[in-house]
Formats: C-alpha cells, structure tokens, sequence
C-alpha cells in the first residue's frame, strides 16, 4: 500500500477522497488554488500544496504543477477525482512517466473510451447490444443520408470526439440532414478539434441506467449492478438512485455481464461506468464509458456496501480486488441528491457567497458528503456543487421518506441552493411511482412555471375584473385593492380562478 497520496482535486470528492486515504492508513496530501485557499479538503489533509491561480486551467488543470507537487511532497500516487485530469489520458501517461502511479484506469483504456466510435465498435466486439447505426465514421453528408435510410428516421448525429451531450443532433427526415450534418461537424470542431461524426437510430425518451464495474490488475473483473440517472438538467445529472426502480433481477445480470465483457474488451483496470441507454420494451444499448470515479458512486456504496474509492486505491497498489462477483448483494434503496449553490427559481443560476448558516442533516441512513462549512465562500470559479446528500431506506419508499426528512433539516444560510427543488421533486406523483425517463425533468419543470405563473394570471384577470366592475359601476377605476372593496376583489377572484379552470 502506498504511503502518501495526493489528491488532484477540490471540493466534496477530495473531502471523500482523504477519508478513503485515512480508512487505509494513507497520508493524504491536497492541491489548492488561490480561490481554495481557505478550503475545507486543505484543512483536512495532512499537507497541501499551492498550485496556481482560481482559474482551473492554471491549476486544477494544470498536470505538471500537481505532478511537480507530487513529486515535491513524496507522495508515490496521483488521484485525480471525477472532472478535471480524471479522463485525459495524457495526463495518465505523464504520472506514469514521471514514476507515479495514476489512481485510475490505464491511459490506453481512457484514449479508447475516450472515442465514442471506437468505444461503441469496443462494445459491439465484446458482444453487447448497441444502437443501431453506422461501424465507420462518415465521410460527408450523402453518407449520412444513406446510412439514415438504412437506419429509418429519426436518427442522432454524435461526434466521435463528443460525450456528454455536446455536438449531438437529431435528424428527423433527409431534407434535414445536410444542414444537421454541416452544424454537428462544425459544433465538434469547435468544441473538440475534431469534426468527425456517427450515425445512431435515435431511441426516443429512453432512461439512463448505468453499470458500476471494478477490474483489478490481475484479470478479475465484476459488476456492482446499475444505477438510475435519468433525472438531468442539460446533460448534468442531479438525482441518481440504486437500484432502478423499474429494475429485474435478470435484467441487472444481462447488463452487467455486458458491463463486464466491454470492460474486459478494454483490457480495463480500477472502477469504471458503462452507461445504457434502455428503451420502453426494456432493450438496454450500449452508450459510452467512463474511464472514473463518478459523482454518484455513494448510491452504490450504500446499497452493496463496499467502499469504491479504498477499492481503486488497492487496486492501483497492485491488490486483487476484495470483492468476489458472488459476494455481490444489493440490500435496500438509496438516492442521492446533488445540493448546489443555485437558484431553483431562477433558472439554476449559480449562487456563489459565504455560507452564513449551516446545519446539515444526519439521523439513520443518512450520508452528506460535503466539501464546505460555516463561514466558507463558495468560489464562482468551479461547479457550485455544495454537498451530495445521500440517503438509504430498506425499501425506494423508505428512502424517498429519508430524504424528505433530511432535506428539511439541511439549513444553508447565505446562499441559494437546489434544496427546495428537491422537495418538490420528491412530492411529485411521476417520480415516486419511478415514471421517469431522460426527459422527465424538463416535463417537469415546464409543468412548475405553469403553476408558479397561474397566480399572476390570476391576479392580472382579477385585476381586468375589477376595472370592468368600476367601469359598469360609472365609478373610477382603480385596481388597487380598496379597504372598503374587498368583496368587489373576493368576487373577481373567484371569478378569475373559474376563467383557470378551478373547480369548487
Ligand atoms: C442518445 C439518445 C437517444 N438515442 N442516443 C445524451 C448524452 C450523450 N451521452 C448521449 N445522449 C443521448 N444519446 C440515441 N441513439 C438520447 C441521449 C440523451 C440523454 C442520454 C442520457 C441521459 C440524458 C439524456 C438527455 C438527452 C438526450
């Protein structure tokens, strides 16, 4: 086992990156920037060493100056977190060079996943279902029309160089094509350097259901079942659950031993995600991999109970992995909320400031893994995730319950936060019978502006009423609401709640 590790990271996953350092007995060693100065991972690791200016491109980003600090402080391995350097595999090949060990898969295992057309020609190797589509990159967009015909309309352009959502386009018919085409290259080039694009049959509000698996180095590979992570906003995930609610144990095992023989294909070591699309019929098709740690692994954690990020880091010294595929149970039901400094009823707009008040939430089955504390300012040069609040219950239900409770103790003063959103995520009928899919939030959101608007059309009809009332009246008009008029307003109200569609 290593002696010292540095954490090339911020926020929550370093805070849950140095507690998996203390669980093995390892010195944990933090990188900050100028903005993280005061941060809560710097005052929990046993040294820490200044990388650079706010801006993550001049230090979380910056490889040589935290495999310099590295190197200055004895540590003999890197972890790099979710985001950042976690899935660039120049970065992995530099730790490597530099004598270090990079706490992560292998850097040809990251290029290979890296490339959705390579990973996706992986997976169908390996003999998982993918999406119908094309095996080649197209060369221009008369192929993309032949191909989509083949395919049937509708049909999805991806970037090869993409992930995540970015140079991807849905093509309905082949008058569309040469214009989607034209934009998608020219969206890849811009975001990626590289313009090259595939086909896939587009599968319509599908759910995003992926697969945690863990390799070792010395061949052993296993699945730790799936995770539900179909509720995003704009291709950021930000509630995630174990199991799916819609899951069936044969299911699960289809998918997971697709997992595990993509993984395999890869010549993969240390955790990873494969993420699957699965349509209404239950057809699951490969999507992509993810070559780190994820956001969501607590819900895994809670419900298997293994501890994925000791796993890596044993992984990483060269053990053989501590779990056996038939140890592999999934007791109960956990969900997880991501907490961020945004406002809900703004759009999500991003709420940095100082934390004036904080309590957070605890009580049975109740995780928060959190990266700020009382008095600390939320810098507005990262992600403003604050916490992941994570709960478990022995049943979906159980935990739902959970986590309304621990959401109404979560207090945060000083900033906005996505707390209330969460709450009524929570109440909403769709979401408790697990009716959800990758378009549910965008359904519902849209239904919530219509009920948050209703009021103000409410008021204004009101409002119009009460200009009629004054009119036939021969009085003023005034749509002040008098003291001595308050029935005249009762009764426009009334009125006006009737033009909405209210029933008495
Ligand atoms: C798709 C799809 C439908 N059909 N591919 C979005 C991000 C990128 N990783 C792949 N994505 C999608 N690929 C086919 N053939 C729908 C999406 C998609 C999506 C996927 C997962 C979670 C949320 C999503 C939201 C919109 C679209």
């Amino acid at each position: 086992m290593f002696r010292k590790i540095l954490i090339a990271n911020r926020g929550e996953i370093a805070v849950r990156l140095i507690r998996a350092c203390r669980d093995l007995g390892v010195s944990p060693v933090a990188v900050y920037s100028e903005a993280d100065r005061q941060a809560l991972h710097v005052r929990l690791a046993d040294e820490a060493c200044y990388i650079g200016p706010s801006p993550a491109g001049e230090s979380y980003l910056a490889g040589e100056k935290i495999i310099d600090a590295a190197q200055k402080s004895g540590a003999e391995a890197i972890h790099p977190g979710y985001g950042f350097l976690s899935e660039r595999a120049w970065f992995a090949r530099a730790v490597n060079d530099a004598g270090l060990v990079f706490i992560g898969p292998s850097q040809k295992s990251i290029e290979l996943m890296g490339d959705k057309n390579n990973a996706r020609i992986t997976a169908q190797k390996a003999g998982a279902p993918i999406v119908p589509g094309t095996e080649q990159t197209l060369s221009d967009a008369a192929q993309a029309r032949k191909a989509a015909s083949r395919i049937a309309y509708p049909v999805m352009l991806k970037a090869s160089a993409g992930g995540g959502g970015k140079g991807m386009r849905i093509v309905n018919s082949a008058e569309e094509m040469n214009s989607a085409f034209e934009l998608a290259g020219a969206e890849a080039q811009a975001a990626f350097g590289d313009s090259s694009l595939y086909l896939e049959k587009y599968i319509a509000r599908p759910r995003h259901i992926e697969i945690q698996v863990v390799a070792d180095r010395h061949g052993n590979i296993t699945h730790l079942g799936e995770r539900e992570c179909s509720i995003q906003r704009r291709h950021q995930k930000v509630i995630e659950e174990c199991p799916a609610s819609f899951n069936d144990p044969d299911l699960r095992r289809r998918m997971g031993e697709a997992a595990v023989e993509i993984a395999r294909m890869a010549d993969y070591d240390n955790v990873g995600t494969v993420e699957f699309l699965v349509d209404k019929q239950r057809n699951f098709f490969f999507l992509e991999m993810n070559t780190r740690l994820q956001v969501e692994h607590p819900v895994t954690e809670l419900v298997t109970g293994f501890d994925l990020v000791c796993e890596q880091i044993r992984i990483a010294a060269g053990e053989k992995l501590s779990i056996r595929p038939g140890d592999v149970r999934w007791n109960g039901s956990a969900i997880e909320c991501r907490i961020y400094a945004e406002d809900p009823d703004h759009n999500f707009i991003p709420s940095a400031g100082r934390i004036t008040h904080l309590r957070v939430p605890s009580g049975p089955g109740v995780r928060d893994d959190s990266g700020v504390y009382q008095g600390w300012e939320v810098p507005i040069y990262y992600d403003p995730m604050i916490s992941k609040l994570a709960v478990w219950g022995q049943t979906r239900a159980e935990a739902i319950e959970r986590m309304k409770r621990a959401l109404s103790e979560y207090q945060v003063g000083g900033i906005r936060t996505t707390i209330p959103f969460f709450q009524a995520v929570l109440d909403d009928p769709d979401f408790r019978n697990g009716e959800i899919d990758t378009d549910y939030l965008a359904r519902f959101l849209q239904q919530r502006r219509a009920v948050a608007s209703k009021p103000q059309n409410d008021e204004l009809i009101a409002a119009a009423i009460v200009a009629s009332i004054d009119f036939f009246r021969n009085s003023r008009t005034t749509v002040k609401a008098p003291s001595n008029g308050v029935s005249k307003w009762k009764m426009a109200g009334r009125i006006a709640g009737r033009m909405n569609g209210e029933r008495k």
